[in-house]
């Protein structure tokens, strides 16, 4: 496939369909090599399509064995069937089924998509287009249909079989060794939210009552013996089906809600109606095989998955190009319900990282694309940060902008008014502007802009006439297809911080909107605060408001006074991230040096010795997110041309050494009050304790203060969870010499039978900065520990290589090169795997020449390889359009 050849699929194209499938009836007869499927389709010719049309059934690598219409079968010349396609000629005019069989190979499927096996158990993936290999079908959003599923096979090799709904039926096959199970889920749904699992699986269960009195029997389901770790997913759902009924007022709606942990998945997890198939790496956990953000992740997503049931399953997406209709607004569900579980400000802080390293670089980069896509060639390459982390923060902002109560207003709106609908943007925006009474037409231009907003701040004192004026300008620079921009919506929340704190906001500007809220919707304006007694520093983009670049021309010394005297905390955070980007940028830029970085250490040094010694220790989760500097990736976009990833390393070493070595016993004042042996607990407050004293350990190991290896071997031998003994491992991967590699040995010797646990040793060892690292991860391809065929193995090693600033981006271009060659040695067995490790490529144009011309040609290098899945070939073209 050649990205040429490739028809592009516009929203301005879209047309209902022509048929609508009422009712599916599915009878799976699962073998590993031989897997039967018969599907008995309802058809009815839809009002809303092209009366007399052909039906046109999308189909991918299918076998028809047989067709029947209406119960008789097809003469051959009334339909045509190939691999990607069935069509029939001239359907009647009316209400017909279909009977359809196909024989599938789940063995011989490695692309994991449709039904496939993962270590003996056979399982599916439908989203975006994987039930089209399964059976032909319209294979589209907005064809729902009932499902009833009958599964059968041999009760040895898939005891349990699972699939949408309620089971109805279970029984054996007469005269034989097989057994089967039916399934009926009477909402009507898409066909991507269709699944079904079998095999012979352990699991743990609980009854849970919904608040409008339903009985629920919730069961997850894991590999044999593995039961002892799904405990933390079991008491999450409980948790999140609580807080969805409390919060957004919405209540479960089957008898059965299972989830089942595979060990080969291409994502993280998928919402499939009352059954969520999930990577087991966001399911098992225990102290001894989990860390702390893995118990993290592990909530967060088992309620994002369990959240969709309402926001992506009862109310779905008229096509795809309305998935952040789904995606948005379940990541902003389920950041508030961890943020509610959690500490609310340290759960911004991590997201809003997350949000620049992953959604602000594809912004600035060729991939940038709107929330709402206008066009693509490949869907699968549009689940990214923009349409997930990006969609979040629309809906954060459009909460922040009409109020909590008319958005409370506006969810409940929105789901009674399209409850079983597959439905569009303008649908959902429209149930907010009715319940607040606001023109939310220029809102939308956040669906259709892409690249990231920047705000142009600067403020003046006036002391006789004791007012602050503000003036505020934005700009969204150009990209791909989009050059001229718009002014978009921007809330900016803010505070007026003097001696004593937050002043008092008084102003006639009608953009002030009140409670310490500025709408900011034109090209610039100018707000005048009156009254203000003092010459105040500006906080602006409280609890980051708007995902956004902020230029603010404030002094080291006034965001260094923010970091001690703001009363927002993520502002506390910001500003003294701010005062260190500016050192590393400083230092990242090759002329200007290192000497610099140490000169603009000293300062920051100060502020954190006098912030660890007072308020850290009241709230370590927070005081670890300030200790934990912006990343070099966060460095290299604040320069964003002439990028050189070895001096931004310097730099980000240099500054790390400086304070490491300035708060030295600060930093093992921290080791010892949080001690490495404390009994472990998965809590958030317990996991911040050591998320404090992990961040000091990682200064001291850097800044190597008597002995930055002794320290990590000290707290490997004392660590009684696997949290502090990753924190270890990656503390010595920063420092050099033998006792680095004999840790790294006794890490894999301890954990070889773990996979999951050996993912993150793969992955520690890709990201040190050394030019050894190639070759080391080479080597670590021959590991045992290591398959090309498994996406999470692949994830961490190469995946981990390719997010290595330094030795992904040598300047001799080896690094390019290997990950090039990866991709198209996984592009024959797993294009979405492939297209998705294509995608480190993203920040090529900001590299400075030599590299940037050496990491074009990999690019191009792949582009021009004959036979291109259809995935990697769109990313390539993107990429160096
Ligand atoms: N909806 C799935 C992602 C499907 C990805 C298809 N390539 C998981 C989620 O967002 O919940
Ligand atoms: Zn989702």
């Amino acid at each position: 496939m050649r990205a040429e050849d490739t028809p592009l699929i516009r929203l301005e194209d879209y047309r209902p369909s022509d048929w609508l499938i009422d009712t599916v009836d599915l009878d799976i007869s699962l073998a590993p090599q031989q897997t039967r499927v018969r599907a008995l389709l309802g058809l009815r010719p839809n009002p809303a399509g092209q009366p007399g049309a052909p039906l046109i059934l999308d189909g991918d690598e299918l076998v028809l064995s047989a067709i029947k219409l209406d119960g008789a079968p097809l003469d051959a010349s009334a339909f045509t069937a190939g691999p990607q396609s069935l069509t029939v000629h001239a359907p009647p005019r009316r209400g017909f089924t279909l009977t359809i069989e196909t024989v599938l190979d789940p063995s011989a499927n490695t692309k994991l998509m449709g039904l496939y096996r993962s270590s003996k158990v056979y399982c599916t993936q439908c989203e975006a287009d994987g039930f089209r290999r399964i059976t032909y079908f319209l294979d589209r959003p907005d064809v729902m249909s009932v499902y009833t599923v009958r599964l059968e096979a041999a009760k040895t090799e898939a005891p349990v079989l699972l699939s949408n709904g309620n089971r109805v039926a279970t029984g054996e096959v007469p005269g034989s060794d097989r057994h089967f199970a039916v399934w009926h889920d009477p909402h009507p749904k898409p066909a991507y939210l269709f699944a079904l699992v079998g095999g012979a699986l352990d699991h743990v269960r609980e009854g849970y009552v919904t608040a409008d009195g339903q009985q629920v029997e919730l069961a997850v389901y894991v590999e044999p013996g593995k039961a002892g770790r799904a405990g933390w997913a079991l008491d999450s759902l409980v948790r999140c089906m609580r807080w969805d009924e409390r919060v957004f007022g919405r209540n479960y709606d089957l008898d059965v809600f299972n989830v089942v942990a595979v060990s080969d998945f291409n994502m993280g997890a998928m919402e499939n109606k009352g059954l969520n198939i999930f990577n087991d790496k966001y399911v098992l956990a225990d102290p001894q095989t989990a860390t702390d953000g893995d118990y993290a992740s592990i909530e967060a997503i088992i309620a994002h998955e369990y959240f969709h049931n309402w926001t992506g399953n009862r109310i779905t997406c008229r096509d795809w190009f309305q998935l952040c209709l789904k995606e948005g607004l379940t990541v902003f569900r389920d950041q508030e319900f961890s943020a509610d579980e959690r500490s609310r400000p340290v759960k911004r802080i991590s997201d809003v990282r997350t949000l620049r390293a992953t959604q602000f670089s594809e912004d600035a980069g060729p991939l940038a694309h709107p929330v709402r896509p206008r066009a693509y060639k490949e869907i699968n390459n549009f689940y990214t940060p923009t349409v997930y982390e990006k969609g979040a923060e629309v809906i954060r902002m459009l909460k922040v902008l009409i109020g909590a109560d008319a958005f409370k207003r506006g969810m409940d709106l929105y789901f009674e008014r399209c409850d079983g609908t597959a439905a569009t943007i303008e649908e959902f925006l429209a149930c907010f502007a009715e319940t607040s009474g606001k023109d939310l037409s220029h809102f939308a231009r956040w669906y259709e802009q892409a690249g990231t907003p920047t705000i142009v701040a600067s403020g003046r004192y006036d002391a006789r006439a004791k007012s602050y004026t503000l003036d505020l300008a934005q700009t969204t620079p150009p990209t791909p297809g989009q050059t001229t921009k718009q002014p978009v919506v921007l809330p900016v929340a803010l505070g007026l911080v003097g001696k004593g704190g937050d002043l008092p906001l008084t102003t006639g500007s009608s953009a002030y909107a009140g409670d310490g809220l500025i709408v900011l919707d034109q090209p610039s304006l100018s707000v005048v605060f009156s009254d203000v007694v003092e010459a105040p520093i500006p906080s602006l983009l409280r609890g980051f408001s708007a995902p956004v670049r902020l230029e603010l021309d404030l002094s080291d010394a006034d965001l260094l006074r923010l970091f001690s005297a703001d009363s927002d905390s993520f502002n506390r955070w910001q500003a003294l991230q701010s005062v260190a980007t500016r050192a590393l940028v400083a230092g990242g830029r090759k002329q200007i040096g290192l000497v610099e970085v140490q000169t603009r250490s000293a300062p920051i040094a100060a502020a954190l010795e006098a912030f660890l010694s007072g308020q850290a220790v009241a709230d370590p989760a927070f005081a670890a997110q300030v200790l934990r500097l912006p990343s070099g990736g966060d460095v290299a976009r604040e320069i964003g041309q002439d990028v050189d990833p070895d001096a931004i390393h310097a730099a980000h070493r240099t500054l790390a050494t400086e304070l490491g070595f300035a708060l030295t016993p600060q930093l093992l004042k921290l080791l010892t009050k949080f001690d490495a042996s404390a009994r472990y607990s998965p809590d958030a407050a317990s996991a911040g304790r050591r998320a404090l004293r992990n961040e000091a350990l990682m200064l001291l190991a850097v800044a190597d203060i008597q002995s930055g290896p002794a320290l990590a071997e000290d707290q490997f031998d004392m660590a009684n969870n696997l949290t502090d003994r990753l924190a270890a491992l990656s503390a010595i991967t920063l420092t050099t010499g033998e006792a680095r590699e004999e840790l790294i040995e006794r890490f894999a010797t301890l954990y070889a039978d773990e996979p999951l646990v050996l993912d993150k040793w793969l992955m520690a060892q890709a990201l040190i900065a050394e030019p050894g690292t190639l070759d080391r991860v080479k080597r670590l391809m021959q590991h045992k520990a290591f398959s090309l065929s498994n996406p999470n193995r692949v994830r961490a090693l190469i995946g981990g290589f390719a997010a290595n600033l330094t030795q992904f981006n040598r300047a001799d271009g080896a690094g390019y090169a290997f990950v090039a060659d990866m991709v198209i040695a996984l592009d024959r067995t797993n294009p979405q795997v492939a297209s998705r490790l294509l995608g480190s490529f993203k920040s090529w144009r900001m590299l400075e020449p030599i590299r940037k011309d050496l990491a074009q040609a990999s690019l191009a290098m792949v582009a021009r390889m004959p036979g291109l899945s259809r995935d990697v070939a769109d990313i390539a073209e993107r990429a160096l359009a």
